[in-house]
């Protein structure tokens, strides 16, 4: 009564491969669209981290499909990037082959889990007929106005050869370092393609309250984007006006002095002959500090005073005019009024060099800065008044005498979206002999084959070295291409939405047909999308900046692509560090499932906690996952069936059918599991013959876990296969009233115990059960029983002596 997970595993796959049983159907009004973030297929595989958000989001899609939904549930790969380039440029191996080899091998991993992807609609990112679509998306935003090349402050890597993204730069000890190598990072001006996202910031913000997301990621996308309003005030310094953004004018009589960052461009026209050389040394000094290091406020201030005084536009009063790093150049204006009285940064910086702090709001200590709220002192015509008062009144001096003007921020900035690499979308753009831009409509711009990927060292992409590709002659016109490449996040900006026009492997529809119109009203948007926290917002912005740009185009049929967005917790070595190679706590799920079966891989990894929790890894787990995939097989073939019922297993089996309904819509997967234990355990107890289609019901349930167990019993009970063709078990409310009664066991009046017997249990029985009960044996034994009472449905109470 044993079975082979090898055996069972070999039969079941190749029945779905040759059934095409995973095909997306198009039957029902009902849809649900469920999506894996799709992985990057790197050489390592995939590892125990996928397969937990893989499966969840499988159990889910089965669910579904099991309730009579058309589930989309598709799989491809994010195959461009960085590290394929540098494992060719290490080996000298073709980056384009050696993608090609780990999408196999992550392909036989994800067949070899049970995984119910429809892979007719496997997509890859660096596929020419995808990233087809990718450059057709390109011209769209350039059209739009909303692509543009212009000299921007880049982070430029001289290691990598190339640029990076804000959020792909981390910090390491004060300085900008790579995240991936962690090589050096600084500033330089290059001309660049950017996407001008901060054109949808607004909208991308008020997206966000209708979004089933958690709270916090919402948060983080909030605070990237950064809205904020105040007012733009004209400091003058000499003759030179110098605007400053403040969201805090209700303080303009605590003005201490005004600060500029080190790259503004004013700094050397206000600087006095006597302050000149230090100043600019300092200004030398900040440009290989990071953003990060500026921001951070525990790090000490530095600055030096420019020899120079501005007048404060309402009061007149002269102030002095400092340069600090702690301003940054490319927010608000690059210059601030500081108000050290009730800003902490100004406070440190006025401390330091010993500056004056003039308190302006009431508040009880002068130690410290005070950024509360309180009424506002020393301010003349604004005495008395409260934070939203004074800033409505001063905004309207302000803005009446012309020196102030309202204005709103946002953190967000463009999206650079050039790379300075091989490996990614070749731009459809040529450069005319005065500079000018030509867009390319005949797409795909094929990647060329070749064999020198090495960076130019120059800043420009290796694809600038293959003269043959670069130098296009059209009716006798002679163009350049635009060299660079486009980023990674590219591809996975519109990745939902090219499985929607899949027919096929990387085969697509046009994307502006009438046909992809009607496909994007059936499956948009993206019913539940599963990923790590990792992309909360560089992939989750920019996805849905391109989504909004393609619903303005009338392409897509909703504005937010992402309904709900669950982050899976991560599973960590059995030492409970992140699992990597240089701990050694790595766990290959392809010696798991040869040794435990893909079935207890899954449900383990389902059964481990919440799926948002990040918890460690458990050989122990793991072999109590596989036990109980025994136990319940066993229980399934052993079990003798009657299309009788004999009614005692109702209630249990109803019962876990509601709560394993239900936990699955809300994405409890480890507590259903607990609920079918709940069964199992209730069958095995249970004498005479199962009511059969309990057991069915049963392995229906079980079978979204275990995929290929819940097959091949379905196949024992005596039916055709396929199990994810039938209809989910519904649970008949009646049979949810219990009939079992708690009585209350007493010895002489005092509560021994309790016993759960079925209702109307007779007297002399409720007895015997009761002198069967261990706590009460132990009080009878050796005594003398004087009287025994016992009420049907409450209570036994046995007098001693
Ligand atoms: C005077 C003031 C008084 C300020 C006060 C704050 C508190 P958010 O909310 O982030 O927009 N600021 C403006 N531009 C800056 C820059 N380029 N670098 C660093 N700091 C800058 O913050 C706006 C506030 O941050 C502005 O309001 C300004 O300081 C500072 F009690 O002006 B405030």
């Amino acid at each position: 009564m044993e079975f082979s997970h090898k055996a069972i595993e070999k039969k079941w796959k190749k029945y779905w491969e040759e059934n095409n049983t995973n095909k997306t159907t198009n039957t029902s009004d009902k849809k649900s669209y469920v999506l894996d973030m799709f992985p990057y297929p790197s050489g390592a595989g995939i590892h125990v981290g996928h397969v937990k958000g893989y499966t969840a989001t499988d159990v889910f899609s089965r669910y579904k499909r099991m309730n009579g939904y058309d589930v989309l549930h598709p799989m491809g790969w994010d195959a461009f990037g960085l590290p394929a380039e540098q494992y060719a440029l290490k080996t000298g191996n073709d980056p384009i082959d050696f993608t090609l080899e780990n999408i196999k091998t992550f392909k036989r991993q994800l067949k070899m889990m049970g995984f119910s992807y429809d892979f007719d609609k496997e997509i890859s990112t660096a596929n020419p007929n995808y990233y087809k679509i990718t450059q057709w998306i390109f011209n769209q935003l350039y059209k739009k106005g909303l692509a543009e090349n212009r000299d921007v402050e880049v982070n430029w890597c001289q290691e990598l050869g190339t640029v990076l993204a804000n959020d792909e730069i981390i910090e390491k000890d004060g300085l900008m370092v790579s995240e991936r190598g962690e090589h050096p990072v600084t500033k330089r001006k290059m001309r660049q393609w950017v996407l001008k996202i901060t054109e949808y910031a607004d909208r991308l913000l008020e997206g966000l309250d209708e979004l089933e997301w958690n709270n916090s990621i919402k948060d983080l996308q909030r605070n990237w984007i950064g809205k904020s309003t105040g007012v733009e005030l004209d400091f003058l310094v000499n003759d030179i006006k110098v605007p400053v953004f403040t969201t805090r004018i209700d303080t303009i009589y605590g003005v201490s002095y005004i600060v500029l960052a080190p790259e503004h461009e004013q700094v050397l026209n206000i600087t006095t002959p006597e302050q000149l050389s230090e100043v600019q040394t300092y200004i030398e000094l900040a440009k290989n500090k990071s953003e990060i290091d500026r921001k951070d406020e525990s790090k000490p201030k530095t600055g030096v005073f420019t020899g120079s005084y501005a007048i404060n536009p309402h009061t007149g009063e002269l102030v002095q005019v400092w340069v600090s790093d702690y301003v940054l150049a490319n927010y608000g204006t690059g210059a601030v009024m500081a108000v050290p009285a009730h800003d902490k940064r100004d406070w440190e910086f006025a401390t330091k060099f010993n500056l004056e702090k003039k308190f302006v709001i009431e508040n009880k200590t002068d130690e410290k800065a005070f950024v509360g709220e309180g009424k506002i002192i020393n301010s003349d015509i604004l005495n008395g008044m409260d934070k939203k008062q004074a800033i409505e009144t001063m905004t309207k001096i302000a803005v009446e005498h012309g020196w102030g003007r309202e204005q709103t921020n946002y953190k967000l900035r463009d999206w650079l979206f050039s790379r300075q690499r091989f490996y990614g979308e070749p731009f459809p753009v040529l450069y005319g002999p005065n500079q000018e831009i030509t867009l390319i409509e005949d797409l795909p711009v094929e990647l060329p084959r070749i064999t020198n990927i090495k960076p130019s060292g120059t800043g420009e992409s290796p694809l600038a070295n293959v003269e043959e590709w670069v130098n296009v002659e059209i009716n006798g016109v002679k163009y350049r291409r635009e060299t660079n490449t486009m980023p990674q996040s590219a591809g996975s900006s519109w990745y939902y939405l090219a499985y929607i026009l899949a027919d096929g492997e990387n085969e697509f529809i046009d994307i502006d047909s009438a046909e992809a119109k009607k496909r994007f009203e059936k499956w948009m948007p993206v019913d539940l999308y599963v990923g790590g926290q990792e992309h909360a917002v560089g992939h989750l912005l920019y996805a849905r900046f391109w989504n909004y740009v393609l619903y303005d185009l009338g392409i897509t049929s909703v504005k937010e692509p992402f309904k709900q967005l669950f982050n899976q917790g991560m599973i960590l070595g059995p030492d409970g560090r992140k699992m990597s190679k240089s701990w050694g706590n790595v766990i290959n799920p392809d010696d798991i499932v040869s040794t435990h079966g893909a079935d207890s891989l899954r449900l383990y990894e389902m059964f481990m906690g919440p799926l948002d929790a990040s918890l460690p890894w458990s050989e122990d787990g793991l072999d109590s996952a596989l036990k109980w995939i025994h136990r319940a097989y066993r229980m399934v073939v052993s079990a003798e069936l009657t299309d009788v019922n004999d009614t005692k297993l109702d209630f249990v089996y109803n019962d876990v059918v509601k709560n394993v309904s239900e936990m699955i819509e809300s994405l409890k997967f480890n507590t259903a599991i607990s609920q079918l234990m709940i069964f199992v355990n209730a069958v095995y107890k249970h004498e005479g013959p199962v009511y059969r289609p309990y057991i069915e019901g049963f392995v229906k349930m079980l079978s979204i876990y275990a995929p290929f167990i819940g097959e091949e019993l379905w196949e024992k009970l005596g039916h055709a296969p396929s199990i994810t063709k039938q209809a989910w078990p519904v649970f008949d409310p009646s049979k949810l009233v219990s009939n079992t009664v708690v009585v209350a066991l007493q010895i002489n009046g005092k509560l021994r115990a309790t016993i759960e017997v079925e209702k109307g249990t007779v007297k002399d029985k409720l007895l015997e059960l009761a002198k069967k009960h261990e706590n009460i044996i132990s009080y009878i034994k050796d005594k003398q029983i004087i009287k025994e009472i016992a009420v049907v449905d409450r209570i036994v109470n046995i007098v001693i002596k």
